[in-house]
């Protein structure tokens, strides 16, 4: 989603997906505004998952504190920058996650310890891999203590291995790219996911090996929704 409503959020967490995804990024929601989306989402028995801003220290604890499921976490492009996510999403011993995540913990209907001893299994932490940076460290990104996931974002991937020449999520070494990193997922046991945004392209990272994918945007579904009706009343 990067509609920041808590109304559209329980409606799109109606829809025939598995859960779902703020931008925190390139949507235009703000800390204030995923609170009330992850408790319409959560509300309507789906998980909440979030995008965050940058792969920031705070961001993390603040979105699981709030019922957040999963944080996504751009631009994580050398292992100590996936070691800091992981720091900043687990509780110790994993990492330093700092305590206090009342609305998550009332939620849980567990103890605090029980919460303290189930947090780091239940909120996952995923780092993104979209540079060529990013692509030469994914061994040890990927087998970073505690990291749940690797996400790739396939636009600025292409953009950075193209030199800036543009934008191909499906272009040939976008996808030699992304099996190298699908591979670095599967050799840590680890979940491989992308940004799909169209059937073909998640059609084409499903090929990959590929489990967790964002399928489209709010905004996209949208005006897939209106041009389909006109076709249909045009034919
Ligand atoms: C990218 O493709 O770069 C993304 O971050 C997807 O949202
Ligand atoms: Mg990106």
């Amino acid at each position: 989603m990067s509609v920041p409503s808590a109304a559209l959020a329980s409606q799109v967490a109606r829809l025939p997906f598995d859960g779902v995804c703020l931008d925190m990024q390139h949507g235009m929601i703000g800390f204030p505004d995923a609170v009330g989306m992850i408790a319409a989402i959560n509300a309507a028995g789906r998980p909440a998952l979030v995008r965050s801003l940058w792969n920031d220290a705070a961001t993390p604890g603040q979105c699981f504190d709030a019922g957040a499921s999963c944080v996504i976490a751009p631009m994580v492009n050398t292992r100590a920058q996936a070691e800091a996510l992981v720091r900043a999403a687990k509780y110790p011993p994993m990492g330093a996650r700092s305590w206090g995540g009342y609305t998550a913990l009332q939620a849980s209907g567990l103890t605090p310890a029980e919460y303290l001893r189930e947090a780091n299994r239940m909120t996952m932490v995923f780092a993104m891999v979209e540079t060529v940076e990013a692509l030469e460290n994914v061994e040890a990104i990927a087998a970073t203590p505690g990291l749940d996931g690797l996400f790739v974002g396939p636009s600025d991937l292409s953009i950075t291995l193209s030199k800036g020449a543009g934008v191909d999520k499906t272009g040939k070494e976008t996808l030699a790219a992304m099996a190298r990193v699908a591979q670095a997922a599967r050799a840590n046991g680890i979940v491989a996911g992308a940004f799909g945004g169209s059937a073909e392209v998640i059609k084409t990272y499903l090929g990959l090996g590929y489990t967790f994918i964002a399928a489209a945007v709010d905004v996209d579904l949208m005006q897939w929704g209106a041009a389909d009706l006109n076709r249909t009343l045009a034919g």
